[in-house]
């Protein structure tokens, strides 16, 4: 089997590939945008850690010199974990990381794009990015979105986050074609709650059958992603009704501090964390095991067929 020439992997995620065994990738903006160091290094090896319980390779993707580096090391990993000029990539800079020979981490649009050139069609994340509030006026909306719409990899998150416009947020996916799968439940999830108020579109109760059905879209020759949304554990969640004072008032600073572009998502959840007082980020963790888990699941059922 031939490797992307930009590509470089970790011996155990080659040879899975190599031998068709199940791999997971893992995304890496989370670790440089989304948690304190050494928080963020901490909970990236326990998410890797969670993929091999579930009997598949984790491959955590980051752009390190010039290369896509598909599973890091521990010196890899501790280097983007206390970096402190990362790029935050996503479709538009990718080249300009690998070109430039600079350090950045991959959010979804991203990590998709990587995945798919590295061969491995299972993803695990917390939260994608989406349609923002006031996007009527500010045009903002994440490339993650266009990125399911072209990139054929399934992506495991728990929703998207209440600090964006959900509703018009699956419109968008609508219109792009792409299925979005409610995992067990009939309501879409918000990342830190349960239930977001949407109905799920499409709802599977197995691995399997998420397996089945993208294998069914490529045989359809209908290309693109598939967004698998799955609750938070019930333990773990922080209601709707609480968690929207706290998105209202982060949402209010941010008008007020002029955030913009590509600081906004990371800025957001930021100020969510302190005002939950680093609740937020409990409940971060245990939905970013609970999608580890399941990815490494749906892989497996991937590989079994
Ligand atoms: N949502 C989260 N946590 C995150 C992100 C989103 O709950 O860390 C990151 C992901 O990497 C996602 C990116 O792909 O933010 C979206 O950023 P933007 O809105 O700038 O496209
Ligand atoms: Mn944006």
């Amino acid at each position: 089997m031939t490797r992307h020439p930009l590509c470089q992997f970790a011996p155990d995620v080659a040879a899975a590939l190599e031998a068709g065994r199940p791999v997971v990738a893992l995304e890496s903006t989370i670790i440089t945008h989304g948690m304190p160091f050494p928080q963020n290094v901490e909970t990236a090896r326990m998410v890797e850690a969670v993929v091999r319980e579930g009997g598949a390779v984790p491959a955590t993707i980051a752009v390190m010199d010039g290369l896509i580096r598909v599973g890091l090391g521990d010196a890899e990993m501790d280097r983007l974990g206390r970096a402190r000029d990362v790029l935050k990539l996503s479709r538009a800079d990718l080249a300009y990381a690998v070109s430039a020979g600079r350090l950045g981490s991959t959010t979804v649009a991203a990590t998709m794009i990587c995945a798919h050139l590295a061969g491995i069609g299972v993803f695990a994340t917390g939260g994608i990015g989406g349609v923002h509030r006031g996007a009527g006026s500010t045009f903002d909306i994440s490339a993650d979105l266009q990125e399911l719409a072209h990139t054929p990899v399934t992506v495991i998150c728990a929703g998207a986050k209440a600090i964006l416009d959900l509703p018009k947020t699956f419109e968008v996916l609508e219109t792009l074609g792409v299925p979005v799968v409610g995992y067990g439940v009939d309501v879409l999830p918000a990342f830190w709650s349960r239930d977001g108020g949407i109905p799920a579109p499409i709802r599977l109760d197995d691995p399997a059958a998420i397996a089945a059905m993208v294998a069914a879209r490529r045989a359809l020759g209908l290309g693109g992603g598939v967004l698998v949304a799955n609750p938070i554990p019930a333990e773990a969640e922080i209601p709707a009704a609480e968690m929207a004072g706290h998105v209202a008032r982060a949402l209010a600073d941010a008008e007020k501090a002029g955030v913009s572009a590509k600081q906004v998502t990371p800025w957001l959840l930021g100020r969510v964390l302190e005002l939950t007082g680093g609740r937020s980020l409990e409940a971060n963790i245990a939905l970013i095991r609970s999608n580890a888990a399941l990815a490494a699941r749906i892989a497996v059922a991937a590989a079994d067929r």
